[in-house]
């Protein structure tokens, strides 16, 4: 079995789509081990992605990111980091296949409703930056 740190980000909790990305989730075979709605700041939302800090993206990410609430998971299955994924579709919703999240959720190639990992180097830093062991089931 193997983790992944998923995020419903600001842009689809804010249109109502986290009950529907929720049930797509367990559909596709996924057990949500930890979930919290959360708000984080500037700040937090700068931690979480600082391998991407030196990106001309990175201020308008984190702006967006730290805009309203989000909803942090972590999502356990086998092979579930690329699953995940492969679930979410393509970074830019233009690129992402029919029946992925991003396909059906996402507005742009940044306000693109879901984050996952990438590795499980990420997974492990990206899920302990939001859970401890407690939070876990
Ligand atoms: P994520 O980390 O959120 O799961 O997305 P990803 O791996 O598919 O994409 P990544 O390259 O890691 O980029 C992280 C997030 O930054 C925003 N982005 N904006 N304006 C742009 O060109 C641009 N490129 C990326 C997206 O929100 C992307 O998910
Ligand atoms: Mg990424």
């Amino acid at each position: 079995m193997e983790r992944t740190l998923g995020i419903i980000k600001p842009d689809a909790v804010s249109k109502g789509y986290a009950g529907k990305i929720l049930a797509i989730i367990e559909e596709n075979g996924f057990n949500i081990v930890g979930l919290k709605k959360i708000r984080l700041t500037k700040e937090k939302a700068e931690g979480f992605y600082y391998v991407h800090k030196d990106k001309p993206f990175f201020n308008s990410l984190t702006d967006f990111m730290s805009e309203g609430p989000i909803i942090v998971m972590v999502l356990e299955k086998e092979n579930a980091i690329a699953d995940w994924r492969k679930l979410m579709g393509a970074t830019n919703p233009e690129n992402a296949e029919e029946g992925t999240l991003r396909k059906m959720f996402a507005e742009n190639i940044e306000r693109n409703a879901v984050h996952g990992s990438d590795s499980p180097e990420s997974a492990k830093y990206e899920i302990s930056y939001f859970f401890n062991a407690l939070e876990l089931v």
